[in-house]
């Protein structure tokens, strides 16, 4: 989605938004008495763990060059949109070379489209032909690939499952973004959710071995729809018990969910005019955002976040509890730009010396502010002081003696006192181009 579409349907959204709580009061529709699994529990920490994950838009719509939603904004007809797949053959695509730069970038996931709104397939499906490798050139399944690729390095795969369809007739009555593209005025929603739609998740789950979880978006699309979701998410957990769900709804989490995700927004902000405010504090939290303004390959888009404003993303997600999704759109071709790449090794080189302070941390015990964030991990605190020039920096108390201070970067000891009212750091002078100053603050056990 471009930043034009964004500031298009700010006011839009929040008229939508009270109309989805008031829909969504009810658990009506979710996985009722859900009681996560102990794997699901043991997988849900394990995300927190991970904290840095990659966010991959890739599908018919990247050969256009104008990010995802181009069926949409360029109002197309279908058989238009369906001579896409076509010219869709990516030879250059290379499993081993995309989960290698997450990797590099010191990401430990991958959330990968398996079918965006244009309802296309990127995986070899039975469930109908509009799939990559029944009408591309290509002929091949790319998530197969990936997900191989991704057991072989370690790094767990999320699908992204778009609920709302722009090319299935039985996607049926339409929602709020329906144009005209040639569907008729029937369809079959039952068989929609139950056959295409579930029938797909299964594929998803039982063809590419273990999966992270799946990522849904798009039901915003038809707030008032009963999407079957008690079926679908009973289907899910039961296929692969540690799957997480991850729902991008915008809205307050029901049972059934397993991470709260926010798009482009740290926890409970709601900058973006479609977030909610509420922030579970029993699931795990997820940011996700774009590396540049598009979430698809869009060839007009250089607005790209420099590798210090990403680290700071990361940092002031990791300060709030959450994880940060970063999103790339691979070319059509299958490779990724250079201006993704450079970026994505300059965090991860961050990261090898600053990871201790962001992976398996979980939010600290100071309340984030304009300053910087705090995060924990056993007996650390670890203070980041993103934006202080001060000598001195006071927080509030924290329960627990501290023992000692250094900063991170060099372990050099940290001057710092500690009374009833707080505690006083000496923050070591920045050096330049350094985007966070950690200290190291290590807590005596309670006796
Ligand atoms: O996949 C990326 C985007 O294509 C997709 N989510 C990310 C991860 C996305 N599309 N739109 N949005 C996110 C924002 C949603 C905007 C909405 Fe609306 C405003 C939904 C409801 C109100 C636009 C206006 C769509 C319906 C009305």
């Amino acid at each position: 989605m471009s930043n034009l579409r964004r500031s298009a349907f700010g006011k839009f959204a929040c008229a939508f938004a009270l109309t989805a709580c008031s829909l969504w009061g009810s658990h009506a529709f979710a996985q009722t008495g859900y009681q996560p699994s102990p794997e699901n529990l043991q997988a849900r920490r394990e995300f927190q763990d991970m904290k840095f994950g990659m966010f991959i838009h890739w599908g018919v719509y990247s050969v256009l060059g104008d990010g995802e939603w181009v069926f949409h904004n360029r109002k197309l007809m279908i058989e238009e949109y369906n001579r896409l797949p076509l010219f869709f053959d990516p030879e250059k695509f290379d499993a081993r070379t995309w989960v290698a730069l997450a990797k590099s970038a010191g990401m430990k996931y991958i959330t990968i489209t398996s079918r965006h709104h244009d309802g296309f397939a990127m995986f070899d499906s039975k469930v109908s032909d509009w799939n990559i490798v029944a009408r591309t050139p290509y002929k091949k399944d790319p998530l197969k690939m990936l997900a191989d690729e991704c057991h072989r390095q370690g790094i767990k795969l999320f699908f992204y499952y778009s609920q709302l369809d722009w090319h299935n007739p039985d996607y049926y009555p339409r929602g709020q973004t329906n144009w005209n593209n040639g569907r008729p005025d029937h369809g079959d929603w039952n068989a929609y959710l139950d056959n295409y739609m579930d029938g797909q998740l299964t594929e998803l789950l039982t063809n590419y071995g273990p999966v992270g979880g799946i990522w849904f978006d798009g039901m915003w699309d038809k707030p008032d729809a009963d999407w079957h979701l008690a079926k679908t998410y009973a289907l899910i957990h039961r296929l692969q018990p540690a799957a997480l769900i991850i729902p991008n709804h915008h809205q307050t989490p029901r049972p059934g969910e397993d991470v709260q995700t926010f798009e482009r927004d740290l926890p409970g902000q709601n900058t973006e005019g479609f977030n909610t405010k509420y922030v579970s504090s029993q699931l795990p939290l997820e940011s996700s955002d774009t590396l540049n303004d598009s979430w698809g390959f869009n060839i007009g888009d250089s607005k790209y976040k420099s590798a210090a404003d990403v680290e700071r993303r990361l940092v002031r997600a990791a300060g709030n509890n959450s994880n940060l999704l970063m999103n790339i759109g691979p070319m059509p071709n299958g490779e990724i730009q250079q201006e993704f790449v450079t970026r994505l090794h300059a965090v991860g080189e961050w990261l090898s010396k600053y990871g201790d302070s962001i992976y398996g941390t979980r939010g600290g015990p100071i309340a984030p502010g304009d300053w910087g964030v705090t995060t924990q991990k056993a007996d650390k605190i670890y203070v980041h002081v993103l934006n202080w020039n001060a000598p001195l920096l006071a927080l509030p108390p924290v329960t627990g003696n501290i023992t000692s201070a250094h900063s991170l970067l060099d372990g050099a000891a940290v001057e710092f006192t500690q009374n009833v009212d707080g505690m006083v750091l000496k923050v070591p002078p920045a050096k330049i181009e350094e985007t966070d100053r950690v200290v190291v603050l290590t807590v005596a056990k309670a006796k």
